[in-house]
């Protein structure tokens, strides 16, 4: 099992969406990026902890490759948009790759690249390409949040974004 982990605005539409994805065993919402250990939603929601709203997603190298969940994640978010992502404004919702390798990284960053060098959206791809850091799970209450609450995504859905 390979640890990916991605910010892309609210965690709740994010988890939900790497869920569905075949090949994933687990995805955990949680706090990463920052300097504040242990953080609460409270503390993050404040913008100054430096973290970034993300997800921790455990998945089978044999049956999901890290390129297939890279570009899931560019497709599920507007990767153009600074310190924001639809409704939701602040640096904790900044879109974000924390590579766990060397190769994620060269992979992540060629995605990224291959994206601009093919002008694939409107403007620049913002989101940040960094080390791994440390992963603070999120409270209970924000784990499974949309299926515990009958709540829609603000993320399109694996299942829309794939026609299924
Ligand atoms: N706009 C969202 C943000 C929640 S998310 C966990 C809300 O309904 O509060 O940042």
């Amino acid at each position: 099992m390979e640890k990916a982990t991605f910010g892309a605005g609210c965690f709740w539409g994010v988890e939900h969406f790497f869920r569905e994805v075949p090949g994933v065993s687990d995805a955990v919402s949680g706090y990463a990026g920052g300097h504040v250990e242990n953080p609460t939603y409270r503390q993050v929601c404040t913008d100054t902890t430096g973290h970034a709203e993300v997800v921790e997603v455990t998945f089978d190298p044999a049956k999901v490759g890290y390129e297939r969940l890279v570009d899931l994640f560019f497709k599920m978010h507007d990767p153009t948009q600074l310190n924001r992502q639809g409704p939701d404004f602040g640096t904790q919702y900044r879109s974000v790759i924390f590579t766990h390798s060397p190769e994620q990284k060269r992979i992540a960053q060629e995605r990224k690249d291959a994206l601009n060098a093919a002008h694939a959206f409107p403007r620049p791809v913002v989101t940040s390409v960094e080390d791994a850091r440390p992963f603070w799970p999120a409270e209970d209450y924000h784990q499974r949040f949309l299926e515990k609450n009958n709540r829609p995504s603000c993320h399109v859905t694996y299942r829309e974004l794939e026609g299924q």
